[in-house]
């Protein structure tokens, strides 16, 4: 029997046992059909979970509520806990961590908002307080690692990244998140992760704070007390589908698909850069300038705003790797190179774009929250030592402006 989950799809917690699913190799289904309020309060539910909660993992020995305890049941024994002891430790003190940390207050934060429970102002404030000593400390923590523990992703990365999922996706605006740029950077890298994608479907920041849609002011107490005194209601059930999220909607054209064509074809600059071997400058950078199109296409450089920050080389090349991840979007729109300079911290990050159209794409500014980490400068082809620079960019040239390369990593 496989294991099977049973509650709706679109579910932080359940991301969290699928997406490590996804990362160990584990089958895990969701149940057939799952009615929120029905399935989840039928007698034959409330046997595996008396609380009648989701989501519930259904097991060959017997059902696991709770979706902490369900991701480390798939997890159980696998590298997503860590190499040692100490590992281990760390991995389970995030997890409660973004537990009592992050997800209470987020959920303190959001609950009255969605009219489950009655809005209060100060306790509000005092959900949004906890919220950001949460981030805070946690951007204290990413400012020197890439993952919460260790060198890779581990059960701690796939637990605190889906409650940041829920924040994101209706709390955490981008003037909120932006105090916390470490937190900024390892959300969008991890969600960017195909094991996280391909649950998660794309994931989108909120533009406002979910706003205060039906709240509800406490009752003030009534001097009369001849009303007929009515049983206690039991607590309104926060139904699933508040944290619910929208089934990806199909996508309109772009509107760099309806520019006049291009002589300039990308993927023949792509296959041309891919295939040169040998005599780079004379065939692939000649090749390059020949099929440059300046009306279809614009070349850009960017540089790193925050270069001091570069004190770790592997959290600077991871940083700029999830840049090019995050880039994926426009794939079939642009090109390119980003050089990671320095024998020494804090390492130099600069990159050259080829984006279609003489702007860079408009979509790619709204999607891609790396792009306001750069200062971007369009190349003037009337200066010859601009070209040069773009030339020796795309070729990795050795030294970049008088310093070593540590890296260099391509986007085509
Ligand atoms: N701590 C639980 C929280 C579960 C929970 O609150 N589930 C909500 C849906 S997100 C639910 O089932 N609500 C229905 C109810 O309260 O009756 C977990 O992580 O699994």
């Amino acid at each position: 029997m496989a294991l099977i989950i049973h509650a709706g799809k679109q579910n932080k917690n359940v991301y969290k046992a699928l997406i490590a699913a996804e990362y160990v190799g584990v089958e895990v289904k969701m149940v057939d059909s799952f009615e929120m309020g029905v399935s989840n309060k039928s007698p034959e539910f409330l046997k595996m979970n008396p609380i009648g909660k989701v989501p519930v993992l259904e097991t060959p020995d017997g059902p696991v509520f709770e979706s902490n305890a369900i991701a480390r049941y798939v997890a159980h024994g696998s590298f997503l806990f860590g190499s040692s002891p100490i590992e281990y430790g760390q991995i389970e003190q995030w997890i409660d961590f973004s537990s009592f940390e992050l997800d209470i207050n987020l959920r303190g934060w959001f609950i009255p908002r969605m009219g489950y429970a009655p809005y209060i102002k100060p306790a509000e404030e005092g959900y949004i307080a906890g919220v950001k000593r949460g981030l805070d400390a946690l951007n204290t923590h990413l400012a020197s690692h890439t993952f919460l523990v260790g060198d890779s992703v581990t059960l701690a990365d796939i637990i605190t990244t889906c409650n940041l999922i829920f924040g994101f996706r209706f709390l955490l605006t981008k003037s909120f998140t932006s105090a916390y740029p470490h937190v900024e950077r390892y959300f969008w890298t991890m969600i960017n992760q195909p094991n996280f994608s391909k649950i998660t479907g794309e994931v989108t920041q909120a533009e406002v704070t979910i706003p205060i849609a039906s709240a509800k002011k406490p009752e003030a107490k009534k001097a009369e007390p001849k009303k007929e005194v009515k049983k206690e209601e039991a607590p309104k059930p926060i139904p699933e589908a508040t944290e619910e999220e929208e089934a990806p909607k199909p996508k309109a054209k772009n509107p760099l698909d309806l520019l006049p064509p291009s002589k300039m074809v990308l993927d023949d600059w792509k296959r041309l850069y891919s295939n040169t071997k040998s005599n780079f400058r004379e065939v692939a950078i000649k090749g390059f300038w020949d099929m440059y199109d300046p009306e279809g296409y614009s070349l850009w450089f960017c540089d790193y705003k925050y270069n001091d920050e570069n004190m770790v080389s592997f959290v600077t090349m991871n940083k700029v790797g999830g840049f090019l991840q995050r880039m994926d979007l426009c794939r079939k729109y642009a090109f390119g190179k980003m050089l990671i300079i320095g024998n020494e911290p804090p390492f130099k990050v600069k990159g050259l774009w080829l984006f279609r159209g003489t702007e860079i794409p408009k979509f790619v500014l709204d999607e891609c929250y790396d792009m306001e980490l750069y200062e971007w400068t369009k190349v003037d082809l009337s200066d010859e030592a601009q070209k040069e620079r773009v030339s020796q960019m795309i070729e990795d040239h050795e030294p970049f402006e008088g310093e070593a390369l540590l890296d260099a990593k391509c986007f085509k």
